[in-house]
């Protein structure tokens, strides 16, 4: 398919999703995501919208959506995040593309942004507080981050921090809220000191459930009596040896969208528990209750429910650990590969809580997998990286596939998983097209 034609499809699938599947597709269908599921569609419509042929077309799901249709680009960008894809400008809220979360440790220019308010403006780190409050806590206590420094032991460790939301984009029918497609995701190195240390000097008492942050972030309306956002982990979480109160990525400074000055890292959960500008910390008797930790927010029915269905608050559950998942950052979606050479594949696979087992790839549509290389977290809760090379059998078209399983047997599903109202945890294999001449 030439260059102009794919991005005229890209660009009526973004004003008219059924009018575009009645031109990939010959027929009226269902408005569908484009790297959705749709039933019933044509090899031969496919075969001719791609410009090429499709060698194991066989395998091909019924109505898979090509990966190579995918769109990826944006007219607009960020200051010192070059090259992320913005979804929305109030609030200010970034994906990464798949091929520029390539590095095993994420540089500050390519972490995602999700904000729910507006970051603070003239933030001042030698005047910055954080006060420890709650309660749960013995000994409510302010300190700077001078302080922070001095009493306790500094820690580095790399920290994965995945939006609850990634992958939405792909949830029939649709969910509201970013429609983030792969890039919610990154795992720079964090330094800072450990949040349990934090609270133990200030005293836990025997009744804490719950941590909640608070951060200097402004709700949108302006309001100063409204949080933005205001979540929190269960205690036994808070006081892992990995929860920090980091005040640097990757050695520098946080970005200001990032959090900076200071932030909380609860990685391996959604990262909306990891608070940004972090200025108070609440030790709870009772699941903290502060903005967006009530269903429907950040929270799946408990039972799978066929998808569309509305769901009640009571049949929610807060979404704790999240789960396994992998990225495929080389190569790019779209490069074009001579099908005498091998084609190196790599990317990063993570799993919640828990460790990642094996990372299998397939270039038949998932009729076969190949295990790939895959290396240990540099500590617990970074993701792991992982690598192979595969060979094409004849030119055409191709999509390789990425699926991590992780240390219980879990593996990601080939199709969009559990339907939710809201479009959490979208774990489904990441596909990438290669031509093959
Ligand atoms: N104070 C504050 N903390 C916040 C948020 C926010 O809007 N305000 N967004 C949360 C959400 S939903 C996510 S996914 C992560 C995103 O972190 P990042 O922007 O550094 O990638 O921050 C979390 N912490
Ligand atoms: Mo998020």
């Amino acid at each position: 398919m030439r260059n102009s034609d794919k991005q005229g499809i890209d660009s009526l699938y973004e004003k008219d999703p059924i009018a575009a599947d009645r031109v990939l597709w010959g027929r009226k269908s269902d408005p569908v995501s484009r790297r959705g599921f749709l039933k019933n569609s044509g090899l031969l419509a496919m075969s001719t919208a791609l410009g090429m042929g499709i060698p194991f077309s066989r395998f091909m799901p019924a109505g898979l959506i090509p990966a190579a249709f995918a769109a990826e680009s944006s007219p607009f960008e960020i200051a010192g995040k070059e090259g992320l894809i913005v979804l929305n400008d109030r609030p200010i809220n970034a994906e990464t593309p798949a091929h520029l979360l390539d590095d095993q440790v994420t540089p500050n220019r390519y972490m995602f942004i999700r904000n729910n308010g507006v970051a603070p403006e003239n933030v001042n780190p030698e005047t910055w507080q954080l006060e420890i409050g709650g309660e749960s806590v013995e000994r409510p206590t302010s300190f700077s981050i001078a302080d922070l420094k001095q009493r306790f032991e500094e820690v580095t460790l790399q920290l994965q921090l995945e939006c609850g939301g990634n992958g939405r984009s792909e949830f029939v029918p649709g969910a509201s809220g970013n429609q983030w497609t792969t890039g919610a995701v990154g795992c720079p190195s964090f330094s800072g000191v450990r949040l349990r240390d934090v609270l133990n000097y200030c005293g836990v008492l025997s009744d804490a459930e719950y941590i909640g942050y608070y951060g200097a972030d402004t709700h949108l309306s302006g309001d100063p009596d409204l949080d933005a956002i205001s979540r929190g982990v269960p205690i036994a979480k808070a006081l892992e040896r990995e929860s920090l109160i980091a005040w640097s990525m990757n050695g520098e400074d946080i970005p200001l969208q990032n959090g900076f000055p200071l932030r909380l890292v609860c990685a391996g959960w959604p990262a909306s528990v990891s608070g940004k500008w972090l200025n108070k910390i609440v030790v709870r008797n009772q699941i903290h209750d502060g903005e967006k930790m009530a269903a429907p927010s950040y929270s799946v029915p408990v039972a799978p429910v066929a998808a569309g269905t509305r769901v009640a608050n009571e049949d929610m559950r807060i979404i704790e650990s999240m789960p396994v998942k992998s990225l495929i950052s080389y190569p790019q979606s779209g490069i074009t590969q001579n099908i005498r050479e091998r084609l190196t594949v790599r990317g990063h696979a993570w799993a919640g809580d828990t460790q990642v087992a094996g990372v299998f790839i397939s270039i038949d549509f998932g009729a076969t997998w190949l295990p790939s290389a895959l290396e240990g977290a540099a500590n617990r809760l970074a993701w792991q990286n992982w690598e192979t090379w595969v060979q094409f059998p004849q030119a055409g078209y191709y999509e390789v596939w990425a699926r991590a399983m992780d240390l219980q047997g879990r593996s990601q599903p080939m199709v969009v998983p559990g339907w939710n109202p809201r479009g959490y945890l979208n774990n489904a294999c990441h596909r990438v097209a290669v031509q093959v001449v």
